[in-house]
């Protein structure tokens, strides 16, 4: 008989605001919210996380500043400081990956480890769990939340489920007792329009789903549909390890009609380089490459790309080079359909080290 694996998903909680108020001790106990400058009501960028008191007020991740603001003026509202995050990412990271050779890193505060060959049993897997999270704990001042499960999706989903500082174990046997009653909105690629389908078919919870007939799954979601058949049985076979190295990222926009005006173009451009930069702090990586990407009206597409000698992690510097490259297209007589922004040639923060 296959062995069942056991798999650890780990996540640090309230991340960026938890290392903020580890730095600066007199925020414990406060509303802390991290991200863009609130001016006032007036910002217009987004709350990158929060602590668990701001989320009383009904903050969280994404939500624009300004309605953080309104919900809480008292909050403390802290710039990022991603230079300090990903260093503190970067060590516990590196901690974490002693704990197995079969890692996952999937962001900059969470990983998969697959325990199989470290650990005998479910029980002897919640006790490292739990040296984990002592060790987070001594070495970084830091608490985090522990799914332990037969596969990575279980993992992941238990990992969300004690939050914060928890440690919920789901063994092979409880998994459908587990995600019967969640919405199908836990599992992997049910995002707002997949949900908002299934909810139309009569499909709410994961138990509705695992009813769903696997031809009908397919034929209204493609291969999607194979993979939602598989979940809503708590099956996820896939493996614990690192993906490729990501070649590019980057963010495009189609205007909802041709614009003429450069200046329209240009805060699109800005607009487009701060969403990429959201992009690049979650891989947690260094560019050097910038390209630019517009459409005409008639739809000719032009790229244009400059690469930077040193690997960079900064929003102004990504700004000012994209902005130099568009300006070129903004001289053509014809009106813009679409821009684009993507980064490229990536390094992680050592390798920057070497180069610089
Ligand atoms: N993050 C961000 N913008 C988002 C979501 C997250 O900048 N829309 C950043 C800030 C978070 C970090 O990524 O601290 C990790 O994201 P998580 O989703 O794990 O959220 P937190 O760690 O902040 O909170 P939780 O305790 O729910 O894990
Ligand atoms: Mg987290
Ligand atoms: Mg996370």
């Amino acid at each position: 008989m296959k062995r069942n694996r056991i798999i650890l998903h780990i996540d640090m909680d309230y991340f960026y605001a938890a290392v903020e108020e580890r730095e600066n001790p007199c925020l414990k106990g406060k509303p802390v919210v991290v991200g863009a400058d609130p001016k006032e009501g007036k910002g217009r960028g987004v709350v990158s996380t929060c602590n668990y008191e701001a989320r009383e007020y009904g903050i969280h991740s994404g939500m624009p500043i300004s309605k953080a603001y309104k919900l809480c003026k008292d909050c403390e509202f802290l710039p990022v400081n991603m230079d300090l995050y990903r260093a503190v990412s970067k060590r516990i990271m590196d901690m974490l990956k002693k704990y197995s050779e079969k890692y996952q890193q999937v962001s900059v505060d969470e990983i998969f480890l697959d325990i199989s060959q470290n650990v005998n049993s479910f029980r002897e897997a919640e006790e490292y769990a739990k040296r984990i999270k002592e060790d987070i704990k001594e070495r970084e001042d830091l608490t985090c939340s522990i799914g332990i499960g037969p596969n990575k999706l279980i993992a992941k989903i238990a990992s969300d489920y004690e939050k914060p500082d928890g440690i919920t174990l789901i063994k092979p046997e409880k998994v459908l007792d587990f995600i019967y009653p969640m919405k199908v909105r836990k599992l992997w690629g049910v995002g707002p329009k997949t949900e908002e389908k299934l909810n139309e078919m009569g499909v709410k919870t994961i138990k509705d789903l695992s009813k769903t007939k696997q031809d009908i799954l397919i034929k209204e979601f493609g291969s999607l549909g194979h993979d939602l058949h598989l979940m809503s049985k708590g099956k996820d076979n896939s493996e614990v390890k690192e993906k490729e190295g990501i070649k590019s990222l980057g963010r495009e926009t189609t205007f909802q009609e041709d614009i003429s005006d450069g200046k329209i173009v240009l805060d699109e451009i800005v607009s487009l380089c701060e969403r990429t930069h959201k992009l690049l702090e979650k891989e947690n990586l260094f560019f050097r490459t910038v390209t630019v990407r517009i459409r005409f009206e008639d739809f000719e597409t032009h790229t244009s790309s400059k690469t930077i000698p040193l690997a960079s992690t900064s929003l102004n510097k990504m700004i000012s080079v994209a902005e130099e490259l568009a300006k070129k297209y903004i001289k053509d007589k014809r009106k813009i359909r679409l821009v684009g922004v993507r980064l490229s040639k990536f390094s992680q923060k050592e390798e920057q080290k070497v180069l610089a």
